[in-house]
């Protein structure tokens, strides 16, 4: 992702590792100013994803991923069965950070996988080996979703974009945002309508400036706004990301993206999910069995920003003891989608072959297209 930093344009990764520490851009922060944080040690690594320093369903899934690695790296010179109680525990604190999002799940999972035979130090070398390959399949796919996605780009398209899915959630294209790097790589004329995003803005806070700093066109709307313009004829396709994905094709993804894709649909305008088969969860049948995250009242009855003194200021906008319900996600059913575009390629409508297929696993779903 590029980023101008001091009037120069450098290269940044959401979050990397460099030996036991992990390294991430501060999203808190953002779009007021760019800090990287360092964490020593998992518990520091599982409280930057709780406290969404990191966000994201991919960007989760590498922090999670690191967060193994420095719990491995810590119990390194531990006895045997000392070692796995740590490791099971860090995994533990880990998977209690955030519910929805699949991938932090299959990177802890991945990780245990990896770390689960031969003495402490094949372990150890096994789960920080594993660590590091998640990060670079997740570049890898992110680029792939990228050319998949740019497939469904026309020059002169309009799209419209849900909270942020770009390089900060998914190292280092993104998911949502991949296809239109790609298009506009291209030389493709591309215009992209982000959603604010209540009630933690990251349409506002993240899209918009990754939008900004890469020189791709686009507007902020608030979050309100985005029916209208798709009434007026003004979005050709939505893309959005997701944290988990159903067998059937259910999605859950940031609160707001259901009543998008009704709107997309009543206005025939084509609704597609950018995502790595990592955010796909085979064991689950439907959106039904999905967690959604309910967060702290006060992301909704107070907002964050800069102040006009330049300071980072929070500002209440219901009176104090005003009730509050925060749920971070729901879910759109799979009738109100055209597709996944995934690093496979398209899974599109007509949905004649599984998901299952697609990753391996043949059978279930027997709507889906690969292509
Ligand atoms: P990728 C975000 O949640 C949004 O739901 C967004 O669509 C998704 O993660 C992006 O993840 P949050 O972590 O599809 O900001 O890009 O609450 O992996």
């Amino acid at each position: 992702m590029k980023v101008k930093i001091n009037g120069e344009t450098e290269n940044v990764l959401a979050l990397w590792r460099e030996g036991h520490i992990v390294k991430m851009v501060d999203q808190r922060k953002l779009p007021h100013s760019f800090e990287i944080i360092t964490l020593e040690n998992h518990r520091e690594t599982a409280k930057a994803i709780k406290t969404m320093v990191t966000r994201g369903a991919g960007a989760i899934g590498n922090a999670a991923a690191f967060g193994m690695a420095q719990a491995a790296l810590e119990a390194e010179n531990k006895p045997l069965d000392e070692f796995i109680e740590y490791i099971n525990n860090a995994s533990e604190t880990i998977r209690k950070t955030r519910p929805t999002a699949a991938n932090l799940f299959k990177a802890v999972d991945k990780c245990l996988e990896a770390g689960g035979w031969g003495n402490v130090s094949v372990r150890v070398d096994g789960i920080v080996k594993r660590a590091d390959e998640i990060l670079k399949q997740d570049m890898k796919a992110s680029k792939e979703i990228a050319i998949a996605g740019n497939k469904l780009i026309e020059d002169g398209f309009k799209i419209l974009t849900h909270c942020n899915a770009g390089a900060l959630a998914y190292v280092d294209h993104g998911t949502a945002l991949a296809p239109i790097r790609e298009a506009v790589k291209e030389g493709k004329d591309v215009f992209v309508w982000v959603d604010e995003t209540r009630p933690r803005c990251q349409g506002a806070r993240i899209t918009a400036w990754e939008l900004e700093q890469e020189g791709i066109p686009y507007a902020l709307i608030a979050d309100n706004a985005a029916g209208h313009y798709m009434q007026k004829g003004e979005v050709d396709m939505v893309i959005v990301g997701a944290d988990r994905i159903a067998v059937n094709g259910d999605t859950a993804n940031k609160i707001g993206t259901y009543e998008k894709a009704v709107v997309a649909m009543e206005n025939k305008i084509p609704f597609w999910v950018a995502a790595p088969g990592m955010t796909f969860d085979l064991d689950i049948t439907s959106g039904a069995e999905i967690e959604i995250e309910e967060r702290e009242p006060e992301e909704v009855s107070m907002m964050w920003g800069q102040g006009e003194d330049g300071k980072p200021t929070r500002i209440r906008i219901a009176a104090e003891g005003t009730k509050v319900r925060n749920p971070a996600f729901d879910v759109t059913p799979y009738k109100y989608l055209d597709g996944f575009i995934t690093e496979y390629g398209l899974i599109q409508r007509p949905f004649n072959e599984g998901i299952r297929w697609v990753f391996g696993q043949p059978g279930l779903l027997p709507w889906f297209k690969y292509r």
